[in-house]
């Protein structure tokens, strides 16, 4: 079994379908998805806010190379053009974690090498995994730690939505075995 925590953003387009299309592809695998937040462009590129979200899911059949040609597989289905370092796009997946691995392969290093200096990934991740560390250097330490780290002025431009994903693990189809709650019916 192989975990990925993926990071995803837009800023360009329907930035929400965009997200969802990551949902929607990865559907039955997915573990978690944060709320979307919208979030002030990190970078130093002056660029439209993003929205971003942060989705655990699992598949036995891929590694992290697999990861992340999922992303690209679904970051070119969105249109994306590279056009620019940290500027603009439809739709922008990263692999921040892939289980426990720890790799400086300059095609996927792991964990992501800037997830602890971002609040748009440190902040979602956190609404699904309260507890989770993020090792960096050599140094693991909780995600709450990483974020108490940074400056307020990146944290305050990170902010939660009502808007969903569309897939939501309390959202699938009751499990048949499963026993009925206090004053539910079943036929
Ligand atoms: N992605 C970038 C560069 N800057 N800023 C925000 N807020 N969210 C992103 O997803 C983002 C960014 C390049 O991947
Ligand atoms: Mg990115
Ligand atoms: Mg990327």
């Amino acid at each position: 079994m192989s975990r990925a925590v993926l990071s995803i953003g837009s800023n360009l387009g329907d930035r929400l379908a965009h997200l969802r299309s990551v949902t929607e592809a990865l559907g039955d695998r997915i573990v978690a998805v944060s709320p979307v937040y919208t979030t002030a462009p990190w970078g130093g590129v002056d660029q439209q806010d993003f929205l971003n979200a942060v989705v655990v899911a699992d598949d036995p059949a891929l590694d992290s190379r697999g990861w992340l040609r999922l992303g690209q597989q679904l970051e070119a289905a969105a249109d994306r053009v590279r056009v620019q370092r940290w500027g603009p796009r439809s739709l922008d997946v990263d692999v921040v974690t892939c289980d426990e691995i720890v790799s400086d392969d300059p095609e996927l290093t792991l964990p992501h090498p800037r997830a602890h200096q971002r609040a748009f990934v440190l902040v979602p991740w956190l609404d699904v995994a309260p507890d989770g560390t993020l090792t960096v250097d050599g140094e693991r330490r909780l995600l709450t730690d990483w974020l108490a780290d940074l400056d307020d002025a990146e944290r305050a431009g990170v902010h939660r939505t009502d808007l969903r994903l569309g897939f939501h693990p309390e959202d699938r189809e009751p499990d048949e075995d499963r026993e009925p709650d206090e004053g539910e019916r079943r036929c």
